[in-house]
């Protein structure tokens, strides 16, 4: 058995195997399924896990993440088009459109979805910061600028990120799921 994780996103493939250690093997999957119109995460992320299950079937069930930054001052923005804003504008000018607000507050929301024979289920994370200037080598995305008590998630390993994170509170709820449902 193993989770196949459909993603391009090694840095999600690296955070899902350190936690995932132990309980159950990860695999990636380039698999390019639709990522649907929608401003909620778990619809997304739901029928994305159900078109990759259905396309690569096999035994494994398949585990996909889709993630957001919300940034306060700016309506929430640009929530579930993050990926589309970091290729675009990226991740330094949109701390340079937050920089000029005085509430710099944002969050992350992860929502993975797995789906295997039984159908799909999904399984939510946030975690509240303050957006800042880039700072730290570590992680992706906007890592840089997303601050947790004083550091920016660049600035912790995988396994700190994993214990406060987004996706490691969404990889909490389903581990402890994955573990105790009937095969
Ligand atoms: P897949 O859809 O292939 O999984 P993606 O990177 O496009 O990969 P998302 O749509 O979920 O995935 O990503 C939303 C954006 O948020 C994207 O720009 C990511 O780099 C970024 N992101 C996701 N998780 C993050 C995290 O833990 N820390 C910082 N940025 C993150």
């Amino acid at each position: 058995m193993a989770i196949q994780f459909v993603t391009g996103n090694e840095g999600k493939v690296d955070e899902a195997r350190t936690y995932l250690e132990g309980l159950e093997r990860v695999e990636q999957v380039a698999f390019d399924y639709t990522e649907i119109q929608s401003a909620d995460l778990a619809e997304i992320a739901a029928t994305g896990a159900r078109e990759a299950f259905a396309e690569l079937g096999a035994d494994d069930g398949v585990l996909v993440d889709d993630t957001g930054l919300f940034v306060e001052a700016l309506g929430g923005f640009p929530g579930p088009y993050s990926a589309y804003v970091e290729d675009t504008v990226g991740v330094e000018r949109l701390w340079r459109l937050a920089e000029t607000e005085a509430n710099r507050r944002a969050h992350f929301r992860t929502v993975v979805a797995y789906c295997d024979a039984d159908g799909v289920e999904t399984f939510a994370g946030s975690v509240g910061g303050t957006l800042v200037a880039p700072r730290g080598e570590g992680g992706f995305g906007y890592d840089p600028i997303f601050e947790y008590n004083g550091r920016t998630l660049a600035e912790m390993g995988t396994e700190e990120k994993n214990a406060i994170s987004h996706r490691g509170r969404a990889l909490a709820a389903f581990a402890e799921w994955y573990a105790t449902r009937d095969d």
